[in-house]
């Protein structure tokens, strides 16, 4: 009931979705969660790189995400200017879409 609670504030995409969270409760598995926000990543990755150069622009991010746009600077990671897919998801362990 506990982990319900956090997934619905960390994930409040996944507050509805009743059926999902108390069967993660169950079987406890943390990857079928980390598949869906890989996959709304990589939609919102793909929807804000209007120019489609593969990369983030500041006005490009702020389409999707005016959090990340906010703290820009946090996420740019190597301060080029522009949101890479690891930057984007703040890690490297998922490859780009
Ligand atoms: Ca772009
Ligand atoms: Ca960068």
């Amino acid at each position: 009931m506990r982990l319900a609670m956090i997934l619905a504030l960390a994930f409040p995409a996944l507050a509805g979705a009743q059926t999902i969270v108390p069967e993660l409760d169950q079987t406890g598995r943390p990857g079928e969660i980390a598949r869906m926000v890989f996959e709304k990543s990589s939609r919102q990755f793909a929807s804000a790189d209007a120019n489609g150069d593969g990369r983030l622009s500041a006005e490009e991010v702020a389409t999707v995400s005016p959090f990340k746009a906010n703290s820009f600077a946090r996420f740019d990671k190597d301060a080029d200017g522009f949101l890479s897919w690891q930057e984007f998801v703040g890690h490297d362990r998922w490859a780009a879409p």
